[in-house]
């Protein structure tokens, strides 16, 4: 198991309190980090497993439509109908215990934290892992696979492309 991570999850003092999971400014990586959209799931026991894009696909699907990728670099894209598996469905097939946040991190070190009241079933606009885009597969050059948070309208810096480990966290 992979016990790196790249980025420091404990808390420091000074000079101020950071989580590197928080929204805060980037320019996006242009490039994907690795061929294969196959990603690792953490469970909170601490055991992994490998979640491919053929297991995603078996799940039910979700679509979320009008979504925009709101780009610091090249403006606002979209209309978009992202369609895949709404976290709260893999959650659901592949982790009985307790839990309270989830570390979604790319292969080239970019991430997000998902709390669970986000996740709730709910959520209207649920968050999802993407594996198309207006119908059609969504390529690897273009986040395959992609978080995707309808919520975040502010610099897409929870927009994660190519998901590289999902941590659930009890
Ligand atoms: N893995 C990864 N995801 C990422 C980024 C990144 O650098 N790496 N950049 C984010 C930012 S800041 C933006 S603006 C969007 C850009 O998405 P686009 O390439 O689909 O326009 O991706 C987001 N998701
Ligand atoms: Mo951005």
């Amino acid at each position: 198991m992979c016990t790196a991570r790249p980025f420091p999850l404990s808390m420091r003092a000074e000079p101020a309190m950071h989580d590197p999971l928080q929204p805060h400014s980037h320019d996006p990586n242009p490039a994907p980090p690795s061929a294969d959209a196959t990603f690792t799931l953490e469970l909170p026991n601490g055991r992994s497993r490998p979640i491919s894009l053929d297991y995603l696909k078996s799940l039910p699907e979700t679509a979320v439509a009008d979504c925009y990728i709101i780009s610091t670099g090249h403006g606002t894209s979209g209309p978009f109908t992202f369609g895949g598996v709404r976290l709260l469905d893999l959650l659901a097939a592949q982790v009985d215990d307790a839990w309270s946040q989830v570390e979604v991190v790319s292969g080239d070190g970019f991430g997000c934290r998902v709390m669970a009241d986000e996740v709730g079933s709910g959520v209207k606009r649920p968050i999802i892992l993407a594996y198309t885009c207006n119908g059609a597969p969504l390529t690897r050059h273009d986040g395959l696979v992609r978080l995707i948070v309808p919520s975040e309208t502010d610099d897409a810096l929870r927009q994660v492309k190519w998901v590289g480990r999902v941590r659930i966290r009890p």
